[in-house]
């Protein structure tokens, strides 16, 4: 339908009601087919790049002091997709997260219509509820016991990883919740060198420190060394610290590697520590028979950081963190705000469930994982993962048969796939003194090369005294083996010297 040319909202003329329905009729009709469906086709790009200076010459960022038309509004929102990397497509591969779910997206949509805030029963009854049931199935998955505890959905897997910490030092001395941090001795908390940053991020933010997060060796496979671990725990005693907490991995940010949690719950109850996972990315293979081995222990930790928006593909954002124990997310947080959460109302107030969690207003992010997981049923998850690993594994094993790529890890555990890209002038150079710093620029210009063509977007990183490489993730189950050449042609062509 055409677009009406009116003024929003001016003193001479508001518009209707017809109007704005009018408006968001054709809205929605450019977001289905410009962003959803144009958005998600091979055919079409990834991104449309532009530097800061050329996109602001090129989009009306600036605001004004008079409304603008509908139709100008319109031409916003159209810029506003080309110029937006498109995240759904099948050819985003740069971040832990892709894809554009369907059901996922109807459930964003509505959550956005209805525009909750789930802090108490009263204003979001069926998100509540929602909420109450897909973090104890979330539980059972896990393994802990008939899905008892407790949980909260997070804005992000960071907050999840934060508030682990904040209910491992409320558990150690409940007294921080009034006294702060004069009440604590040095606490330290131990995680792999290979752990997300957000385990140090929180740690300052919640007053533990920095330099109180022990960093605990990886192994050659990206793996928390357990003797490490333990060696680490015997010096943090002996200089007077208060180990507290470990917090292990399942599926590291860039490598893929599983930390071995039995044996790393087999410490922290030698020792007495809070035992966290941060499985954050890697959480949704315990949907699988085939790949819950990866996490085989998990059921003994005492809290869990799961992203759903990451291996499950709910939109952004959907994180929570799943807790064993039953009451401390309350015990730690709550202020009984006596405006928002009054006992005396007519219905059972446990269900207000809002003061367990440090935000007062918070999004429904449960509704569209929920709305997923109802239109899959938990085999339709199980088989996303199981298709996303086998895309991985026909990935790796063809890498290995094509000259110039070379694995960081030979037999990577996750979908996160870590590998240079050698152009032929670099391959029989192995042996000259300035080799690596050469490979060391490769990544980054065939990135240059990839983003201003637009066909495909995967990122690249330094670690440790590796030079640059790719990681390329897979989460896509809408991905098929041509999908996974296209990948690698892609590679060979912008990998030309
Ligand atoms: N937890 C954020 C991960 C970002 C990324 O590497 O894609």
């Amino acid at each position: 339908p055409q677009c009406v040319v009116r003024r929003t909202a001016t003193f001479e003329s508001l518009p209707s009601r017809r109007d704005h329905e009018e408006f968001i009729r054709h809205c929605t009709e450019i977001l289905l087919k410009e962003a959803v469906f144009d958005g998600t086709n091979r055919r079409n790009k990834v991104l449309n790049f532009r530097n800061p200076d050329e996109l602001r010459a090129q989009f009306q960022f600036e605001l004004e002091p008079n409304p603008s038309t509908h139709e100008e509004l319109v031409s916003l929102l159209k810029d506003t997709i080309y110029y937006s990397v498109k995240t759904g497509h099948p050819y985003f591969a740069n971040q832990l997260f892709s894809s554009l779910d369907p059901y996922g997206l109807v459930g964003q949509w509505l959550t956005d219509a209805l525009n909750p805030s789930v802090y108490t029963y009263e204003v979001s009854p069926v998100f509540t509820l929602m909420e109450e049931t897909v973090l104890r199935e979330m539980r059972r998955i896990v393994g802990f016991k008939d899905g008892k505890g407790d949980g909260i959905f997070c804005p992000g897997g960071s907050m999840a990883n934060g508030y682990a910490i904040s209910c491992a030092r409320y558990k150690f001395m409940p007294d921080v919740k009034t006294k702060g941090l004069h009440s604590l001795p040095r606490l330290v908390l131990f995680t792999s060198e290979d752990a997300h940053y957000s385990i140090k991020k929180m740690s300052s933010f919640l007053g533990i420190g920095s330099d109180n997060v022990y960093l605990i060796n990886a192994d050659s496979r990206g793996r928390m060394d357990v003797n490490h671990l333990e060696q680490e725990v015997g010096r943090a005693l002996s200089e007077g610290g208060v180990p507290f907490m470990v917090s292990a991995t399942a599926g590291t940010t860039v490598i893929g590697a599983f930390d071995p949690l039995e044996q790393i719950a087999g410490v922290c109850e030698k020792y007495g520590l809070w035992f966290h996972v941060d499985a954050a990315w890697g959480g949704g293979a315990l949907v699988s028979k085939r790949h819950r081995r990866l996490l085989a222990g998990i059921e003994r930790a005492d809290s869990v950081t799961w992203n759903p928006h990451k291996l499950l593909t709910a939109p952004q954002q959907c994180s929570t963190l799943l807790l064993r124990h039953e009451g401390i997310l309350s015990a730690s947080h709550s202020a009984n705000a006596a405006y928002l959460f009054q006992k005396d109302k007519f219905y059972d107030t446990t269900y207000d469930t809002g003061d367990k969690h440090v935000q007062c207003g918070r999004r429904a992010d449960v509704l569209k994982f929920w709305f997923m997981w109802k239109a899959k049923g938990t085999s339709g998850l199980e088989r996303h993962i199981d298709k996303v690993f086998e895309n991985s594994k026909f990935f790796v094993d063809t890498i290995k048969r094509r000259p110039g790529f070379e694995l960081v890890i030979e037999e990577p555990e996750c979908t996160n796939i870590c590998f240079w890209y050698i152009p032929p002038s670099l391959r029989d150079a192995k042996s000259h003194p300035d080799y690596r710093e050469k490979l060391h620029k490769i990544a980054p210009k065939i990135k240059e090369r990839m983003m201003k063509e637009g066909n495909m977007m995967v990122t690249y990183q330094a670690q440790k005294d590796l030079p640059n490489f790719f990681r390329i993730v897979f989460q896509n189950s809408g991905l098929e083996k041509t999908d996974m050449l296209y990948f690698i042609d892609v590679f060979e062509r912008l990998g030309k010297d």
